[in-house]
């Protein structure tokens, strides 16, 4: 049998607005920015990741700790609530998983605060963030996470509006409660479910 060499090369029209979640529209090869603070320059020898709080052993890995586990690739779309969508992303990292096993979360963990080295914070159900649905992520595209979109290291929830993937990350604190992040306490949806456009608090 012979390849086929008709038909469609890129994807479908009809596809491609399948996966565009409501009021959003594709960006195309555009990767936009949108930082609320400057832009930190994070020395990746200097970094660290501790996940604390509601965990039986609270743990810290450094840059070389993070390489060596296990490494895992997130291949998708990432919304933001400003209304653009990126088709086709590729991340590398490690599955928020590794960790999460690491410290083992006690049984009153709920939430999380996820916090970065400027201060900004996110909060999500524990839920959210366990399951193979979130990552760290130090490559974009095969090449070293850029400086502006979070390198060396951010937090990756696709399933959310991006504002949840925390740049800069360098600590989860696991919660028996909820505490509001910086987007959440200025107006915006709790969770941000693009798919039930859940923009600001209320919708
Ligand atoms: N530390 C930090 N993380 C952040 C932000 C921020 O201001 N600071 N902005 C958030 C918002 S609102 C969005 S839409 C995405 C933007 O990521 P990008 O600049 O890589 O597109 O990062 C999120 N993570
Ligand atoms: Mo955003």
């Amino acid at each position: 049998m012979s390849k086929p060499t008709r038909g469609f090369v890129g994807r479908p029209h009809a596809a491609r607005s399948n996966r565009l979640p409501p009021g959003q529209y594709d960006t195309g090869r555009d990767f936009p920015t949108l930082t609320a603070e400057a832009t930190p320059r994070v020395d990746p020898d200097r970094w660290t990741m501790t996940v604390d709080g509601e965990v039986a052993t609270p743990h810290t890995w450094t840059w070389a700790d993070v390489h060596r586990l296990p490494a895992s690739e997130y291949r998708g779309d990432i919304h933001c609530v400003t209304t653009w969508s990126k088709f086709d992303t590729r991340f590398g990292g490690i599955s928020v998983d590794l960790l999460l096993e690491a410290v083992t979360p006690l049984p009153t963990a709920t939430h999380v605060l996820a916090t970065s080295t400027t201060g900004y914070t996110t909060n999500l159900p524990l839920e959210h963030l366990a399951g193979g649905k979130a990552w760290l992520v130090w490559t974009y595209d095969g090449k070293p996470l850029p400086r502006e979109h979070g390198g060396p290291v951010r937090l990756l929830v696709p399933h959310l509006y991006f504002w949840k993937s925390a740049k800069w990350i360098t600590k989860l604190t696991l919660l028996d409660h909820d505490v509001e992040g910086f987007w959440e306490r200025n107006g915006y949806h709790n969770l941000g479910d693009p798919w039930l456009e859940q923009r600001y608090h209320g919708d």
